[in-house]
This record gives structure tokens, C-alpha cells and sequence, in this order.
């Protein structure tokens, strides 16, 4: 294997094929382990490898959308040796990330900012006056998202010099869905197409490197008719098929905005990629260039099963098997979500569920398997997902909308003007809220009580265990006001789930454990959804060390239950908040408001995510541990709050 990408461009094309081989052993092997996004990065062994042996990183820019498909890039880049740390603990991020590597020239996690980003340095490259070379790299699914499109209206009119490579393997994390990509399939296999692809690869074979670049420039004067028509020596100019909308597998979409369009090509054909990329470097316009590729190319398993070989976690190398799930496990916080949404959806016509390209990750197959009809997947869209969400509550139905606090994010102007500006009643059910730990800070959910609890109209919650979830979720599609429920990613906490859910008064906390009135120092501990089992086991230890201890499930962060918290901060000699969020905005801010405006004196320890960006990590547990979301940390900082030296432990995230 190479050690950096000055190596690559030394090797011949048979040297480079032995590589793309080697490659993919080391991708299969490397990630057995830890698993990680071994489908997509398969893939793209060979464009990777293209990539390099024609451009010249750092110098030239790559951006690669989602960037979940970088493991190849990362390879080629002088991270060979760390590769099998990918996604753990002090390891390699499992993205892009620009202060892992100056050959990684735009981080990112959530799709659908490569090209708005690439063409953001194409122009600055433009002021500059310098030469660099820009190439944008991005899925088919990341096509179906609106800032692709938004860039892509913009490029023709901003520079000349971009090259934009769809990778197009025909899958999202599921199948991809949608116009467009029924439009890429059409232009896949138009007959007359693939025919035109046929030719282009012949004349490209024909000539040597700088002459067929000569070539290709020069017919492809005039923009897409001339390009692969051109290209193609085929002498008809009307791709455009007879319906007048072009709609028809040809590439007009493109080439109405602007852009050159080149392809469809074989992303597995070496040489021909080398070959058209190096005509991609000399094109005075901007061009985008349609790649075909498979996902998980080179090994069975992945090839079999797409969607589950997207992302895994650990797997037998040999077999593509992954362990069973051990006996005794809690079921997952998304199959409960999915499996309520199908209970509440049989129950009451008007419930339906709403995905933006994750039916697995949300737990929304469910639906889609029990009642597709009130199923929707929107594609990696966000922003129209809770538009189209809110427009179908104005009629009526009651959407459950189900996406990652994370992703959630790109949706907050919809959230703020289409759905509580109008007190419409659309359900949220944000999985990933607190850490996605291996995925890291792009994929961690610890925002959104901050952000949508300074919204009017919002009711947001938070589950302490799955049968809570199911009962919010049952509550949500009885009130008349956007609601918002956040659980963590993962298996949940094993209590039982009751076959119907019940109601739960809005507003409303639950105390678990009061005071005993024994004495001791009385110290409330609130417990927000995953941190009230960390909570209990808290009031333990500190209950075994004669502490007066109280446990609150306050259930709600908006509105929180102001006369539970009041009156615990009235009786009690010290208050503990626990979330899994950030501190600042977060639930603890909620109930230093509350008592600010109720006077109520008592010191508020508050325990949560510090103002920083957390990083990835092996699990959870490890990233908890160090800042302090802990059991260990909850009772040292009471201990220390009461001068209670019998506390040996460490204070994480200051006193
Ligand atoms: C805003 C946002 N929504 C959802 C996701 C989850 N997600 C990660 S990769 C992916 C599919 C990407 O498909 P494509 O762009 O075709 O790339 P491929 O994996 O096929 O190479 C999705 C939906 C995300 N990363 N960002």
C-alpha cells in the first residue's frame, strides 16, 4: 500500500488495480472489528484512486458530501497506519475532518454541502487568482437534497473552473427514492445512452492522455450537445427526447443549469476514469461528471445486502456475519418508536409517519412494512420533510416526524415558520438526541432542547425508558401543538412496554423517590430522559452515605413542571440537574429561569455537555465518564458542594 498521494501518481495502471485490490482487503479487514461505512467506501476505490493519480492534494480540493466515504482518500493520504483506529476512542474520525488532514479540505457528516462548499472555494480561488482545481464529490441521494440543487443554480453563473462527480450506486442508506432518482435511472438506461457511453469510452481509449484531452475539449464546445454527442461522434444532436420536457434520460437537468455533463461512466474502470478526469482538469466550464458505482464492490456480503452494509458495526470478515443480538437485550429506542408509530397509526386514521431518507436508523420500516400507505419517505430533505409535514397537519393528519436531532438542525427555520409560528400539531420523535458516540460531533444530538425551547407553542419531552416514549408518543397525537420528544440512540433501558400507551399529563414531572425527612442533607436529583437511571444510581451511593436524597423524572423540558421544581428548590438544601445536552440553553437553564422568577435561592449543580464540540469515541460510556455525565462525578460534585471530604474522586466540569 501507498504511503502518501505523491506514491499514487508514480504508479502504472496495473500497479494502481493491484492497489484498488489491496485496498478493499484492507477496507473488509480493517473495519471488521469496529465496523464503520465499509459499503460506500467500496464503492469508490477506484475513483479514489483516479482522484489522486490526476490531482494533487492539498493544493487541489476535494469535498466530499456526507464524507462518509473518505476511508479510501484517508488511506491514500498518509493514514494508513492508524486506519484500523478509525471511529474508536484518540482514533481517526469516520469523516472528513480538516484538523485530522491537510488533504481533507472540508469536513463534514450531514449531506448535501459539497458542492455549495466546493463552488464557495472555487470562487474564492477565482479572487485569488490562483489555479487550484476543485472537485466535488457527491451521492445520488445527496442530489435529492435542496442545498445540491441551490448550489448547483448557482455555479455557471459564479466560475468557470468545477468539476462535480456523482457517484451514483442507485442507494441512499435504503434504496433511493424520488423524481431524481428515477431521472438518474433514466439516464442509466436509456438505451441510446449507454450507447453514446459506449462510444465516449472508445474514443477515449483511442488517445494517448494529452491529445484526447485536446479532443475532448474542442467538441465540447457548445456545452452538452457537443459534449458526449460530440464525444460520441453520433450525429444527432437531440437527446432530448420527444415529450419537450427532457425528462426523458437525458441530461438537460444539467445542462439547463449550466454545468457540462459527462457520462454516464463505469466509476470501476480505471483508466477510463484517469482518462476523463484528466479531461475534467482542462475544462474552461463547469462540468459534472456521472460516475456509476456499486456499493460494496469486491465483496459478496455488502453486495447482497446494501442497506445494511452501509454503516455496521463489527462483522466476520470471512462471512460478512454480524453477532446475534445477545438474549436479555432492551429493544432498540427506534423499533420501539417505529413499532409505536404502527399502534398509533391502527389506532387513529390520521396518524402517519414521515422519514427523511433513515426508514432503518428511525425505526420507521415499521410503518413502511405494516402500512405503507401512511408512510413517506422525503429523501435527504429535511427542510421539505417538515414543510410538507406541517402542510399536512394543517389538513388534518397528524405526522410523526422522525429525525436525528442532528439532522433535525437543518430544519429549524421550518420548525420555527411553518410548524410553531402556527401551532400546527406535527409530531417529532428525534432519535440520536445525546451522543452518537463513534459517528462524533457531527452526528451528536445535544442542541435541540436549547434550540426549540425558545420557540412559543413548543411541548417537548424526554423518556426516561421506552414504555415513557411510547406513552409520549400516544400524548403527542392528543395535543394541539407541535411536540418534541428526544431519546437517545441505541438499546433502551428493558422495562416492559405496556400494549397500549397511556396518557401522561402535559407539563407534568414524576417523583420517583422523596425525601425521607431523616435528617441528612436533602439533595433533589432531576433526571432527564437517559440520566434519570444515572440519577437513581446516584441517590444510591449518596442515600447509603446519609444523604436525604429525592429522584424527579421531570419529563418535560417545555413547559417544565414549575411547581414540582419550585417546591423541591424551596425544601431541598441542594439541586441536581442531569441531561444528556449541552449545559448552556439546555433543561438545568430551564430551571435556573424558573427559579430566578420564583426567587427560589438554592444552588443548582448542573450536569451535562460542556460549550465545546464533543469528539467521537468507542462508546458512550468512555465520553460520559470524561466530561462528567457519570454516577462517580454526579456524587462528587454533592460531596463536594457539602465539604464532604469522604469523596476521593476527581471533579469533572468544575464544581
Ligand atoms: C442532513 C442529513 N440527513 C441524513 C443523513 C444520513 N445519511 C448519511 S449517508 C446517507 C445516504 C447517502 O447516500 P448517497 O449520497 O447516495 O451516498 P452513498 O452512501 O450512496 O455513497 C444518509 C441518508 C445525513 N448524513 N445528513
Amino acid at each position: 500500500m501507498v504511503d502518501g498521494p505523491e506514491h499514487v501518481k508514480k504508479l502504472t495502471v496495473p500497479q494502481l488495480q493491484e492497489l484498488a485490490g489491496e485496498i478493499r482487503t484492507e477496507l473488509i479487514e480493517g473495519l471488521a472489528k469496529g465496523g464503520g461505512h465499509l459499503g460506500p467506501n467500496l464503492g469508490v476505490v477506484e475513483l479514489s484512486i483516479a482522484l489522486h493519480k490526476v490531482f494533487t492534494t492539498p493544493k487541489d480540493k476535494f469535498v466530499w458530501d456526507v464524507s462518509h466515504q473518505v476511508y479510501v482518500h484517508k488511506l491514500l493520504t498518509g493514514r494508513k497506519n492508524r486506519f484500523r483506529t478509525i471511529r474508536q476512542t484518540d482514533g481517526l474520525n469516520g469523516f472528513a475532518l480538516r484538523t485530522e488532514s491537510e488533504h481533507d479540505s472540508f469536513g463534514a457528516g450531514h449531506a448535501g454541502t459539497a458542492l455549495s462548499a466546493a463552488l464557495g472555494m472555487a470562487a474564492a480561488r477565482d479572487k485569488r487568482g490562483t489555479d487550484e482545481n476543485v472537485v466535488a464529490i457527491f451521492g445520488d441521494a445527496a442530489l435529492t437534497n435542496g442545498i445540491s440543487f441551490e448550489a448547483m443554480n448557482n455555479v455557471a453563473h459564479t466560475t468557470k473552473k468545477f468539476i462535480g462527480i456523482l457517484n451514483d450506486n442507485e442507494w441512499s442508506i435504503a434504496k433511493n427514492v424520488g423524481a431524481i432518482s428515477g431521472y438518474l435511472n433514466k439516464l442509466i438506461t436509456n438505451p441510446r445512452y449507454n450507447q453514446l457511453a459506449k462510444d465516449f469510452e472508445n474514443f477515449v481509449r483511442r488517445f494517448p492522455k494529452g491529445e484526447l484531452a485536446l479532443k475532448l475539449a474542442h467538441r465540447a464546445d457548445g456545452g452538452f450537445k457537443g459534449a458526449l454527442t460530440g464525444v460520441g461522434l453520433n450525429k444527432t444532436n437531440s437527446l432530448i427526447e420527444s415529450d419537450g420536457r427532457g425528462g426523458h434520460g437525458s441530461p438537460v437537468l444539467f445542462e439547463e443549469m449550466g454545468l457540462r455533463y459527462l457520462g454516464p461512466i463505469d466509476g470501476h474502470d480505471l483508466p477510463l476514469l484517469i482518462s476523463t478526469l484528466e479531461f475534467a482538469k482542462t475544462c474552461d466550464h463547469p462540468i459534472v461528471i456521472h460516475v456509476l458505482t456499486q456499493k460494496g464492490k469486491g465483496y459478496e456480503a455488502a453486495l447482497k445486502q446494501p442497506e445494511k452494509f452501509h454503516g455496521l458495526g463489527p462483522y466476520n470478515a470471512a462471512t460478512g456475519e454480524t453477532p446475534a443480538v445477545r438474549p436479555g437485550t432492551p429493544p432498540m429506542y427506534q423499533d420501539v418508536m417505529g413499532q409505536t408509530c404502527v399502534k398509533l397509526a391502527r389506532k387513529n386514521e390520521v396518524v402517519v409517519g414521515l422519514t427523511a431518507a433513515m426508514p432503518s436508523g428511525t425505526g420507521m420500516k415499521h410503518l413502511e412494512k405494516a402500512m405503507p400507505e401512511r408512510y413517506y419517505d422525503v429523501g435527504i430533505a429535511e427542510e421539505h420533510g417538515v414543510i410538507f409535514a406541517a402542510g399536512m397537519a394543517t389538513m388534518g393528519l397528524r405526522p410523526i416526524v422522525a429525525i436525528y436531532s442532528s439532522f433535525l438542525q437543518r430544519a429549524y427555520d421550518c420548525i420555527h415558520h411553518d410548524v410553531c409560528l402556527q401551532d400546527l400539531p406535527v409530531i417529532f420523535c428525534m432519535d440520536r438526541a445525546g451522543l452518537s458516540a463513534n459517528d462524533g460531533p457531527t452526528h451528536h444530538g445535544i442542541f435541540d432542547i436549547s434550540y426549540l425551547r425558545c420557540f412559543p407553542n413548543v411541548i417537548a419531552m424526554a423518556p426516561a425508558n421506552e414504555d415513557e416514549l411510547a406513552d409520549m408518543m400516544f400524548t403527542a397525537t392528543t395535543v394541539n401543538h407541535p411536540t418534541f420528544i428526544r431519546y437517545p440512540r441505541g438499546a433502551a433501558e428493558g422495562v416492559p412496554v405496556k400494549d397500549e400507551p397511556a396518557l401522561i399529563e402535559v407539563g407534568k414531572a414524576v417523583v420517583q423517590h422523596n425525601f425521607a425527612n431523616n435528617g441528612g442533607r436533602k439533595v433533589a436529583l432531576f433526571g432527564l430522559g437517559p440520566m434519570n437511571t444515572i440519577a437513581k444510581k446516584a441517590a444510591a451511593q449518596l442515600i447509603a452515605d446519609g444523604y436525604d436524597v429525592a429522584v424527579i423524572n421531570p419529563r418535560f423540558t417545555k413547559p417544565i413542571d414549575a411547581a414540582v421544581h419550585a417546591q423541591f428548590g424551596r425544601e431541598a438544601d441542594l439541586i441536581v440537574t442531569l441531561e444528556d445536552h449541552v449545559l448552556i440553553g439546555g433543561y438545568g437553564s430551564a430551571v435556573l429561569e424558573l427559579f430566578s422568577e420564583q426567587s427560589v435561592k438554592t444552588t443548582v449543580v448542573r450536569i451535562g455537555w460542556p460549550d465545546q464540540f464533543i469528539e467521537h469515541a468507542t462508546t458512550q460510556d468512555e465520553l460520559r465518564n470524561k466530561y462528567g455525565l457519570s454516577v462517580t462525578n454526579t456524587v462528587a460534585k454533592v460531596k463536594t458542594h457539602f465539604g464532604d471530604t469522604t469523596s476521593s474522586t476527581k471533579l469533572v466540569g468544575g464544581a
